[in-house]
């Protein structure tokens, strides 16, 4: 390699993630139960092509082929998510055996590849059982949570080293309960503001479980952040970009580093008649200290304030205005997109780790996810030439040496994803992994990507 300024410190941990219901399949089998996911895939209409979790990538079944994949990648850490109805299939009480093997083997296989498992509690696969009884919108799922998390810190403690506790709570919220788009598929802003608090909650009593067991790992939340950039200057713009920032990142990490909402956010909701069902003691809970923060980062834009915006285009005017009107926020800019639509935006990923650096006290960060949807299917030789994704991450490997440089503590990140896999309400129709998989045979194909990160892991960084 020659000399570069790509030149990442020793130890960062570059890895891969996936999530349980995204790749594993055997849905049904060894007393898993089914989840929220189960039960939205398999409706009518909820995912495209009709595409479910129950095959997925197999891996349930590959895991020995899987590990090996991230042992030729080169890997030093992976983050795998824990499937709640597999391991605790009646939702609280007794645990599963054969779903505690499961990850068992699994992060026996990593500590025997010399790869640092990194395990998230809830990948939005709520046990039906427990929706059943009113899900994240009871109060009491937070419990649960808390008393699973801890079943899974005794069952794996010992060897994992990290643990995520809530994956995006604002999709698990917003694009859950409010905009109907995953599972459970619902359609209540005042719903989703609710859940949101009860996932928050729930992290909080999972930490403590994990402090007051003396657990020897780190823990932390691993909320989804986007950068919105002010299309002008003009103070409208600028306070458009603050309410998408108070929306999307602040309604998540302010309560964790200040033990509070945001201040501005609970105004807007006010105004809409909705308040989180906050209970004494709740924020103190909530805001415990945690080790590191989980950052998934895939896409932001320049912002304009959405009046303006919209008189600039008045046939859209009238359409936009809705319940969200004191939340909207409109995106303009000629991005080149990837093949799920959302802008390539890393100077995007640069300004909001440096953001989150000055907002809330330099905490040490993990990105838990980055990555790009690139459909490129194997050519006639097999070889799958992704070059959209490469761009993908070469852009935002550059934005993050850029904010280690500006004092950003970064201690690794995981590629999204390994594998292609089911891309929840799009099914198998967008790809995300740097492993090509053949969903008719299983068959896995390392793309150029994986070719591109294999070098950039062995190598600690790249020539320009
Ligand atoms: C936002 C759509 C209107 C997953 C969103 C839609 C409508 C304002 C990828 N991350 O598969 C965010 N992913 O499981 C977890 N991350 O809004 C992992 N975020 O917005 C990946 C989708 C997402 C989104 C999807």
């Amino acid at each position: 390699m020659q000399p570069s300024d790509f030149k990442f410190p020793a130890g960062f941990l570059w890895g891969t993630a996936t999530s349980a219901y995204q790749i594993e399949g055997s849905a049904d089998v060894d007393g898993r139960t089914p989840s929220i996911w189960d039960s939205f895939a398999r409706t009518p209409g909820r995912v495209e092509n009709g595409d479910t979790g129950d095959v997925a990538c197999d891996s349930y079944r590959r895991v020995e082929e899987d590990v090996a994949l991230l042992s030729e990648l080169g890997v030093k850490a992976y983050r795998f998510s824990i499937s709640w109805s597999r391991v605790m299939p009646a939702g609280r009480g007794e645990l599963n055996p054969l779903g505690i093997a499961y990850y068992r083997r699994l992060v026996d296989l990593l500590h025997d590849a010399g790869i640092m498992p990194m395990a998230t509690l809830y990948h939005w696969d709520l046990p039906q059982v427990l929706h059943d009884e009113g899900g994240w919108l009871n109060r009491r799922c937070a419990y649960d949570f808390a008393q699973y998390a801890r079943a899974m810190f005794d069952a794996l403690g010992d060897r994992v080293a990290v643990w995520f506790t809530i994956n995006e709570p604002w999709c698990a919220s917003m694009l859950s309960h409010a905009m109907g788009m995953h599972a459970p598929g619902e359609k209540d802003l005042g719903n989703a503001v609710t859940v949101a608090h009860h996932l928050l909650l729930a992290h909080g009593l999972a930490v403590k479980e994990f402090r007051r067991t003396e657990q020897p790992g780190r823990i932390g939340m691993a909320p989804n952040v986007e950068w919105h950039e002010p299309y002008s200057c003009h103070p409208d713009d600028v306070a458009a970009c603050e309410r998408g920032l108070d929306w999307f990142n602040r309604w998540f990490i302010d309560p964790i580093y200040h033990g509070r909402y945001p201040q501005g956010l609970l105004a807007r909701y006010a105004v809409l008649g909705i308040h989180p069902p906050v209970e004494d003691g709740d924020m103190a809970i909530i805001g415990q200290r945690t080790d590191l923060l989980g950052i998934n980062y895939y896409t932001g834009g320049y912002t304009r304030e959405a009046i303006r915006a919209m008189l600039a285009t008045p046939a859209d005017a009238f359409q936009q205005i809705d319940a969200l009107r004191h939340l909207q926020t409109v995106n303009v800019a000629g991005f080149r997109k990837t093949d799920i639509g959302w802008d390539i935006y890393a100077d995007g990923f640069y300004k909001v780790l440096t953001w989150l650096k000055d907002e809330y006290g330099n905490p040490p960060l993990l990105i838990t996810e980055n990555g790009a949807c690139d459909n490129t299917e194997p050519d006639a030789t097999g070889r799958v030439d992704d070059a959209l994704r490469i761009e993908y991450h070469r852009r935002h490997v550059i934005a993050l040496d850029r904010a280690l440089r500006s004092g950003c503590d970064l201690r690794g990140y995981t590629a999204w994803s390994l594998l292609d896999n089911f891309e929840w309400a799009h099914g198998y129709s967008k790809r995300f992994g740097l492993v090509h998989v053949d969903f008719q045979t299983q068959q896995r194909t390392p793309k150029e990507s994986f070719r591109w990160y294999q070098r950039l892991i062995r190598e600690g960084g790249f020539a320009v």
